[in-house]
């Protein structure tokens, strides 16, 4: 079993509801556990437009190989409408494998760890929730990177996402 990190993104539509249905939906995949959920965080589009985002990370354990984890990631994305009008284009939910354990990809359809994960704060703030002592291959530690995202603006809802009933 591998131990991976999946970024959660919306800015379009009812963004709780989309990323707790997300998180369902991801608990549903066979081959694939839930094994952490980081809180809600709110923030501006970052290299892109549109209303605010609402952003988590889950980590998973999981037996699917990366491309096959992806496909499912992407299965979920479709289902909830996601349309790629142009790149960054506001969307209903974005789905991004971000760690696979301490492994890396490098294929025209995927790059582990995600190639900006180190810059975001909408990304680094919720991995960090779910493990501050994280590494990721290529990187090291991730806490090293916050200070540079310092002017990043970014805001925890107090409120947990719901996270999926096992048996549901
Ligand atoms: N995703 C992007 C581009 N910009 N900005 C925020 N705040 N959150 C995102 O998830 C996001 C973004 C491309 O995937
Ligand atoms: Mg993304
Ligand atoms: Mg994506």
């Amino acid at each position: 079993m591998i131990t991976a990190y999946v970024g959660l993104g919306a800015n379009l539509g009812d963004l709780r509801r989309t990323l707790e249905t997300a998180l369902a939906d991801l608990a549903d995949v066979r081959g694939v556990q839930i094994d952490g959920v980081s809180s809600a965080w709110r923030s501006a589009p970052v290299d892109s437009d549109g209303p605010d985002y609402l952003n988590a990370v889950a980590r998973v354990r999981t037996d699917l190989p990366p491309l096959t984890l992806l496909a499912a990631l992407q299965a979920i994305e479709a289902r909830h409408g996601r349309e790629r009008p142009y790149r960054n284009a506001p969307r209903t939910l974005d789905l991004d494998l971000l760690l696979y354990g301490d492994q890396t990809v490098d294929l025209d359809r995927l790059v582990v760890p995600h190639p900006r994960l180190h810059l975001r704060a909408f990304v680094l703030r919720p991995l960090l929730e779910l493990n501050p002592a994280l590494d990721a291959p290529d990187l090291g530690a991730l806490a090293d990177f916050l200070p540079a995202t310092a002017d990043q603006v970014l805001q925890r809802d107090a409120q947990p996402l719901r996270l999926p009933h096992p048996d549901a």
